[in-house]
């Protein structure tokens, strides 16, 4: 956690404010006054000039702890790491099945459509035909899933939504893959063969829900047609209705991390368990992109006005910026309407992070998407 945070972190309200208070009388006490009213004003003595030091002093501290801030963002990036040998194996084994296939059916997180694919896969699966499945649709803002749904068909892809624990949106899946694959269907036809099955492999990065997705699409009545020596030697194939057959492993991709916001978002859904960032962090972004765009949410979840929120506010005066004030505030609220409050009746900010994250990750604090198209 960056010191500015941390610093701030854990102040109670009441403690927070009466210091605040304290160190106001100080420096307009009588004490002070009368040293510089009854003294004679000293001849060098510019309070312009003193006010505008102590402005630059304030402004290079803060630049100061900016730097220092995105100096330890970048090593926490160096240290995430993908574990690339098994990221290649993985490769490699995806570039022997793609072989075997027709269709790679790509699976994204609806709330992450971006941050959960992994470019390789264009190229990965090139000349085959492709569908990108938005799982997960049941946690993510409709509107923007639908928007991404136009994003990904503009670019050539079929694209649908879907909640895989359920049972639905299978017939449609049925009918795009059947669309997908025509002009194979169309070549098979000229050729003579009749009934040769659409072969798919099910592609996506940790968490996505591929096995939820083979698991409820295969239907337990399902049958695996077991290994078939020279064709396809190791290999299970489950069989769907309507002559389509599923590759039983699926790829498994690394999400790629070509910026930070990337590995945030991730750690914000909760796919990835390596610390990126620490809780408290976690779920101070969380706060600080719902204030943004789910206001709403927020304030009728937790039930707090908009005056509490600019009276906790006062604690955080030292805060790298307005935003980060504002939701240290939103969460210091919180902690105390939740009962996170540790001893000498601070908040628990540890604590409140957890709830913030939980409730978030299970679509408590309503359907968000955190990616626009
Ligand atoms: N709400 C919701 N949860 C889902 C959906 N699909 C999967 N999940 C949940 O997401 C979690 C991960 O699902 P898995 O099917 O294990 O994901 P995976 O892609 O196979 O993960 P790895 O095997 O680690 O690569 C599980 O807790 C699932 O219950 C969905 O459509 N909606
Ligand atoms: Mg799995």
């Amino acid at each position: 956690m960056s010191k500015e945070i941390k610093k701030n972190f854990g102040k109670s309200a009441s403690k927070g404010r009466a210091a605040g208070k304290s160190s106001a009388n100080k420096s307009g006490s009588g004490k002070s006054g009368s040293k510089f009213g009854a003294a004679k004003p000293s001849k060098t003595f510019d309070k312009k000039e003193h006010d505008r030091k102590i402005q630059e002093r304030k402004l290079e501290k803060k630049k100061k702890m900016e730097a220092k801030e995105a100096a330890g963002d970048n090593n926490k990036l160096a240290t995430f790491n993908w574990y690339p040998g098994h990221m290649t194996k993985a490769k490699r084994q995806m570039q022997e099945d793609i072989k075997l296939i027709d269709l790679v059916i790509e699976i994204v997180d609806a709330r992450v459509p971006n941050s959960s694919r992994n470019p390789d896969i264009d190229e990965l699966a090139n000349n085959k035909a492709r569908i990108v499945i938005l799982n997960k649709a049941d946690l993510a803002d409709d509107k923007l899933t639908n928007a991404w749904i136009s994003y990904f068909k503009e670019k050539g892809f079929y694209c649908l939504k879907m909640d895989s624990r359920k049972n639905n949106g299978f017939k449609e899946l049925n009918e795009i893959i059947l669309e997908s694959c025509s002009e194979k269907i169309e070549k098979d036809k000229a050729k003579g063969i009749v009934g040769r099955p659409i072969r798919a492999m099910i592609v996506g990065i940790p968490n996505v829900g591929k096995s939820t997705f083979i698991n409820a699409y295969s239907g337990k009545a399902s049958a695996k047609t077991g290994n078939k020596p020279g064709v396809t030697k190791g290999k299970q194939w489950i069989k769907i209705k309507g002559n389509i057959e599923l590759l039983d492993t699926p790829g498994i991709l690394w999400p790629k991390f070509e910026d930070q916001t990337t590995g945030l978002r991730l750690a914000m859904i909760g796919s990835i368990n390596d610390n990126i960032l620490n809780k408290d962090d976690l779920a101070l972004e969380v706060i600080k992109y719902l204030n943004k765009y789910y206001a709403n949410n927020l304030k009728k979840r937790y039930e707090f006005e908009d005056s509490e929120i600019e009276e906790a506010k006062a604690n955080y005066e030292m805060a790298i910026n307005e935003e980060t004030a504002t939701s240290l505030a939103i969460m210091e609220v919180i902690a105390l309407k939740r009962g996170c409050i540790k001893k000498g009746a601070q908040a628990d900010f540890e604590k409140v992070s957890n709830i913030i994250l939980d409730d978030f990750r299970s679509a408590r604090l309503g359907l968000v998407s955190l990616e626009r198209p």
